[in-house]
């Protein structure tokens, strides 16, 4: 049960207008994806009873097959925002195309999404997560397309929703990071993580290792550092990796560590989209502290060249990824040694 002097999202948001002159039609626009989380919160965890588990038998726009649940978590996510007129368009993982909003022809906002994150996890109830991030149109007149190509550094919000023992929002607006628990009674998002601060250094990785093989042999090489044995930094870390980047992502801003999604034999380009799963990802994790990059940039420095570009990606505690960068650039010993 929520404390008498709970902050829920709207309240804390309202706040936050105050405090740094964040745009009304903004909060709008997250009090609204929260909407949507509970929509989602509900549907997922009643999924096995409601014949919502298992594939649909179509493959989104970067191959992967589709289960029942993405489809419904693209739709729930677009009626969500349909007739509100908050934003103008919207990218999502599962939509080919970006998708025009008539209702919000004159919206300042644009939204890149991943309705369900995790889609391997659906059947067996494992965690499940929603990424978003939102933009400020580029310019009016172009398409929605044209406009949303543009560097993550320049979005203005973004956040994560996961969906496990309990369902936790976290947004930023670019003042920091803070999480809401669903509090399910009373249906609302209270405030139970403010301010999160992201460990410099963890002692947690995630990765698919199963990949090991097919990963550049700098990587290889990385994992092979990370699992020595050396009380001083201390190795070995240990591996965390649950099938849903949402959940590896929040380990690592609670209690600091690393995920790394590489080229593979599959993916040569990396396999995670850059506009709905890296750069939402990567602007909550800067405001906490941590960093994200390809392995050799700044993920928010990325200009996108399509809607579902997809790119090699690390996140998480600074030291780690900056360590992982080193490895990669073939710095071994210089980074061995820090
Ligand atoms: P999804 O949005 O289709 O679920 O794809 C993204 C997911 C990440 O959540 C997860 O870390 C990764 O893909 C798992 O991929 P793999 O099974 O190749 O390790
Ligand atoms: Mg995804």
């Amino acid at each position: 049960m929520a404390s008498p002097v709970a902050v829920t999202l709207s309240q804390h948001l309202l706040a936050e207008e105050q405090k740094h002159a964040v745009s009304p039609e903004l909060s709008r626009i997250l009090i609204q994806i929260g909407y949507a989380a509970k929509v989602l919160a509900r549907e997922f965890t009643r999924a096995a009873l409601v014949g919502k588990l298992g594939l649909i038998g179509d493959k989104n726009a970067t191959g992967d097959y589709q289960k029942k649940l993405d489809v419904y978590a693209n739709d729930a996510v677009i009626e969500a925002f349909s007739d509100n007129g908050l934003v103008a368009g919207m990218v999502s993982e599962e939509l080919e195309k970006e998708k025009e909003i008539a209702s919000g022809s004159s919206s300042d906002y644009l939204m890149c999404i991943d309705p369900l994150d995790g889609s391997s996890n659906t059947d067996i109830n494992g965690a499940l997560g929603t990424i978003f991030g939102i933009r400020r149109r580029a310019k009016r007149g172009g398409t929605i397309a044209e406009e949303v190509l543009r560097p993550g550094s320049e979005q203005v919000a973004a956040g994560y929703v996961m969906y496990s023992n309990s369902t936790l929002l976290v947004y930023t607006a670019g003042h920091g990071a803070h999480g809401f628990t669903l509090d399910r009674e009373l249906g609302e998002f209270i405030l139970s993580h403010e301010n999160i601060r992201c460990p410099a250094r963890g002692h947690y990785y995630s990765g698919n290792l199963g990949k090991f093989y097919e990963w550049p042999a700098e990587i290889r090489k990385y994992i092979e550092y990370l699992t020595d044995h050396d009380a001083s930094t201390r190795r070995p870390y240990s591996l965390r990796y649950s099938g849903a980047l949402v959940g590896d992502l929040h380990r690592s801003l609670i209690e600091g560590g690393i995920y790394f999604y590489p080229p593979d034999t599959s993916h040569p380009t990396g396999k995670l989209r850059l506009m709905y799963e890296c750069a939402p990802l990567a602007m909550v994790v800067e405001q906490a502290g941590g960093s994200a990059s390809t392995g050799e940039r700044r993920i928010l420095d990325v200009r996108p060249e399509s809607i579902h570009q997809q790119i090699p990606f690390v996140i998480g505690s600074a030291a780690d990824v900056a360590l992982y960068e080193h490895f990669l650039s073939g710095q071994r010993s210089v980074a061995a040694k820090s």
